[in-house]
């Protein structure tokens, strides 16, 4: 029988892989300039609180990140990042989370999961630092290659596609082979289409509705829209804002959740996002509502009425089986 991606094993996460639907990841951003949290949580107490607060909330990973990838932003020095994260991930691991660190830094990386960290969840798919894939082979922990063609700085200019969809399948097809040729187990593997980095707006839908292309390479997919830009944009008239002024980022959760909602429901192993919450239920959501479609069981009910006269409340039911697979159910109530 065929194992759907996101029910693959990951390599030395058995408990998520016992939890059998999409897994909630929330982010700890240690940093004082990130797009929607930045210098929230910059002292180590801050964050590890948010952390907890987040476990509290429904999250099943937590992921600590150092430096923000906000479009146009500046890099911090490997020092600074270590300054920020490593005291956090002791902490938040020693309290028995799951943690991920947020690096595209192999030294940043090695030392995170000295520190305790199980997956190292990188944004450049090891592009960033050639060492990252050593490092992965090396420590046998869970990886996120994430698609990406560029740092902050110059991330916004490298948005030039034919077909967003083949291409960013293509590419991180590219970076697991760069894993396996480097020593790594393809069971470490966690791929992430990376909505909003060289991918303006527009370019982020068909990626989110074409999930299957990167369920065609065999593993698991984690989605991060958390409140980001697209999502602003789409709701600027919704909030009574002009078209061209996006909705602020705390205004994008209700949109983040209705997303981890579809993904959840399309397969994603995983969601990455900022408020835990509403994200917990949604994933919850989405797997009752698949999982009673489970082996074309799935019964749609319609009801027309009330017919006739004088108040009656007569109610025609009819009861037809369906015949499509899960996402297909979950996208249809969009
Ligand atoms: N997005 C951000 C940062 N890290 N990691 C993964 N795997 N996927 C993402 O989409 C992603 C990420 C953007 O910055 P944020 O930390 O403020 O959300």
């Amino acid at each position: 029988m065929t194992v759907h991606p996101r029910d693959a094993e990951v390599a030395g996460l058995p408990e998520l892989t016992a939890v059998g639907r999409c897994l909630v990841m929330g982010v700890v951003n240690i940093t004082p300039d990130s797009f929607s949290d930045g210098g929230e949580w910059f002292e180590p107490d801050a964050g590890v609180q948010h952390g907890l607060d987040l476990l509290a909330d429904g999250a099943e990973i937590l992921d600590v990140g150092g430096e923000s990838t906000r479009p146009g932003s500046a890099r911090v020095s490997e020092a600074e990042e270590l300054r920020r994260v490593i005291p956090v991930i002791e902490r938040l691991a020693a309290h028995g989370a799951v943690v991920s660190v947020d690096t595209t830094r192999a030294p940043v990386a090695e030392s995170a999961v000295a520190a305790g960290a199980r997956i190292v969840n990188d944004v450049s798919g090891g592009l960033a630092d050639p060492r990252m894939a050593h490092v992965v082979a090396d420590t046998g922990v869970a990886y996120v290659a994430m698609h990406w063609r560029g740092h902050a700085d110059v991330m916004d200019d490298l948005e030039v596609y034919d077909d967003v969809v083949t291409e960013v399948a293509d590419e991180l097809g590219a970076r697991v082979d760069a894993l396996i040729a480097a020593g790594a187990d393809p069971r470490q593997v966690i791929l992430d289409p990376g909505l909003g980095f060289s991918k303006a707006g527009a370019l982020n839908w068909p990626l989110l509705a074409h999930l299957d292309a990167l369920h065609a390479l065999g593993r698991p997919v984690l989605v991060g829209a958390s409140r980001k830009r697209f999502l602003g944009h789409l709701l600027s008239g919704a909030h009574g804002l002009p078209d061209d002024e996006p909705a602020p980022p705390l205004a994008r959760d209700e949109a983040t959740a209705a997303i981890s909602a579809l993904a959840a429901a399309a397969g994603a192993w995983g969601v990455r996002v900022h408020s835990a919450r509403a994200s917990a239920d949604a994933v919850r959501v989405a797997d009752a509502w698949t999982s009673a479609g489970v082996g074309g069981e799935n019964l749609r009910v319609s009801s027309a009425g009330p017919s006739g006269t004088g108040g009656s409340t007569t109610v025609r039911t009819t009861v037809s089986t369906t015949t499509g697979g899960a996402s297909a159910e979950g996208e249809g109530t969009s």
